[in-house]
């Protein structure tokens, strides 16, 4: 798989990229990642990429011209023949949840862009972007971060990229509840001991307890995920 990272800000993709799970994935050939500067496809001496809002307000708004000439030349124009996918982070998209994420490792090419300031000229939206991606109901300062979250979420799903592909299928949201209580040694830490069923070696009953914690914690946590209800909010 391909991924595009197109932003005003390569540099914080740097040491991210170079992170154990995402570097070994690079090494490995699982994945071809490359960041590419938004600022490259201006044209004046002042590299603008922003211009004040039509109709006033605050802030300033993304001008079209460089976004759509790069998103144009890193991956051809909109439409039918166009293979890779184009994802605009923004609080405006729609709600990244694990089973797009899963879609969206099932792709060839990626090219996420990050906007920055009040947004986006809808204009460049509609003739270069296929689709719109929240991360969450908050607003971040630019489209880097929840890049990164794409980013990360999809590489551990490629084939090969996590060592353990058993914890793939069993984690939160592989089973659509969270994930129960974890512990590790020592059996006893400041007096609070470590659940006797999971020192007990009855395999048989400990799956039984962590499917019983998994059900108690999404049902007092995240009601709106059991019942495979998924309401808007
Ligand atoms: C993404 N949840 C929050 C901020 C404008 C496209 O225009 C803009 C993009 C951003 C960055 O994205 C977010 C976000 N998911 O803040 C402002």
């Amino acid at each position: 798989m391909r991924i595009d990272v197109l932003t005003l800000f390569p540099d914080l993709f740097e040491p991210f990229l170079r992170t154990s799970l995402l570097g070994a994935a690079r090494e490995a050939g699982r994945v071809a990642l490359e960041v590419h500067d938004l600022r490259q496809w201006t044209h004046d001496r002042h590299r603008t990429v922003d211009d004040l809002p039509y109709g006033g307000g605050p802030g300033m708004v993304m001008k079209p011209e460089p976004l759509v000439e790069a998103i144009e030349a890193l991956v051809g124009p909109k439409g039918e023949a166009r293979t890779a996918r184009v994802i605009l982070l923004s609080p405006q998209g729609i709600p990244l949840r694990q089973e797009g994420v899963r879609a969206l490792a099932g792709e060839t090419h990626l090219l996420l862009v990050c906007g920055r300031y009040e947004g986006v000229d809808q204009r460049a939206v509609d003739l270069a972007v296929d689709l719109e991606l929240s991360i969450g109901d908050y607003v971040l300062s630019g489209g880097d971060v929840p890049a990164m979250v794409v980013v990360e979420a999809v590489a551990r799903l490629l084939p090969g990229v996590l060592g353990n592909p058993a914890s793939v299928e069993t984690e939160s949201f592989g089973t659509a509840s969270l994930e129960g209580p974890q512990y590790t040694r020592p059996a006893v830490f400041r007096g609070h001991e470590v659940p006797a069923v999971l020192r007990s070696g009855n395999h048989a009953e400990i799956a039984r307890w962590r499917a019983e914690q998994a059900t108690e914690w999404t049902r007092r946590r995240r009601p709106d995920l059991l019942a495979g209800r998924r309401e808007e909010r």
